[in-house]
């Protein structure tokens, strides 16, 4: 796979390249020392890219704030350069393994404290939910963004026909788990306790610009964004936007996520997008919007609740942000 103009970032100190696989590698070396057996991985054939579907959908609406107004990222750069660490940590990794999972036939588990558990399949999902084109800003917490046309539903429709009971204020989500497709949680190297899982509060969950996702750019997910089906919150640090959903549960704690158990005082529950809290390795003020080059680094402005903050700002009056993200 060449090189492309957006993944060299040669204007970037090389402690900010990729924090979040930075850390994980500083970690993994000192596992790797103590490590008795050698890297072995088994010697994988790449599965071919599958056929993407062509999805019919209500088009986003100008001057909405499910639209933005910013340029798109060209499809290439938001499925090249890609974090799904199942598959390794490494940018290009998603696009070249991902193929090797099979996400069909697909299915939901919804429990937890909800009158009416149950499980959906992909078909269920696909032929129940009306779907919608929203063009979102999506702000990494390594401080690249891009702009990406998602299709999909509200969570909040989701969420509805199971009933959630009153007590239930926060949503929990997990990530599919099959080490024989993801070459990544079997790598010795790997620290994340799988799965990978992110949760909600539940007003947050309910909020109207949290997307349940499945496709981008017109089309069905392909594996390395998060097929079949991905949350999209785009007021959040990327790595809330968990991809390859198998389970939600309802519950009445605030659940554990992967990235706050990794390393609690760099990712916390909220992440909310702030330019003003600084990462404690990097400032989160400014961003790279894809495609990022040396001659041509797109250095923007990163805005508060990533420019959401008309419709979000209020469900968090009064707390101290600086405490909780
Ligand atoms: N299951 C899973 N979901 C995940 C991740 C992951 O490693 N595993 N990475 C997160 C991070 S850190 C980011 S920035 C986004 C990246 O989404 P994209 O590859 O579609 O841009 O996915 C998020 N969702
Ligand atoms: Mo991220």
């Amino acid at each position: 796979m060449s090189k492309k103009p957006w993944q060299d970032y040669p204007q970037i100190a090389s402690s900010e390249i990729t924090p979040e696989s930075v850390w994980l590698n500083r970690r993994n070396l000192m596992k790797a020392a103590t490590a008795s057996a050698g890297l072995v991985m088994a010697g994988e054939t790449l599965a071919q890219p599958k056929q993407l579907k062509e999805l019919s959908f209500l088009p986003a609406v100008d001057g909405t704030p499910f639209k933005a107004t910013e340029e798109l990222t060209p499809y290439e750069a938001a499925t090249t350069y890609n974090n799904f660490y199942e598959f390794g940590t490494n940018k290009s990794d998603p696009a070249r393994y991902a193929g090797s999972m099979t996400t069909d036939p697909w299915e939901i588990k919804v429990g937890g404290l909800v009158n009416k558990p149950g499980k959906l399949n992909l078909e269920d999902i696909m032929s129940d939910f009306d779907l919608e084109e929203r063009i979102y800003r999506f702000r990494c917490v390594e401080a690249w963004s891009m702009v990406v046309p998602w299709i999909g539903f509200p969570l909040s429709k989701l969420l509805e026909r199971f009933d959630p009971k009153s007590e239930g204020k926060f949503v929990e989500f997990k990530t599919l788990y099959r080490r024989s497709e993801m070459r990544g949680t079997r790598s010795f190297t790997s620290i994340i306790d799988w799965p990978y899982r992110e949760g909600l509060r539940m007003d947050e969950a309910m909020n109207p610009l949290t997307l349940m996702t499945v496709g981008l750019y017109g089309k069905t997910l392909p594996n390395q964004s998060g097929a079949p089906l991905r949350l999209v919150v785009p007021w959040k640090y990327g790595f809330k936007n968990i991809k390859s959903i198998v389970e939600i549960n309802v519950t009445d704690r605030q659940p554990k996520t992967s990235w706050q158990d990794l390393a609690p005082q760099e990712y916390g529950f909220y992440a909310n997008v702030n330019p003003k809290v600084s990462h404690p390795r990097w400032s989160q003020a400014y961003e790279r919007r894809l495609p990022s080059s040396l001659f041509n680094p797109s250095r923007v402005k990163t805005q508060m609740f990533n420019g959401y903050g008309g419709q979000v700002a209020s469900m968090y009056k009064g707390m101290d942000l600086a405490r909780f993200y």
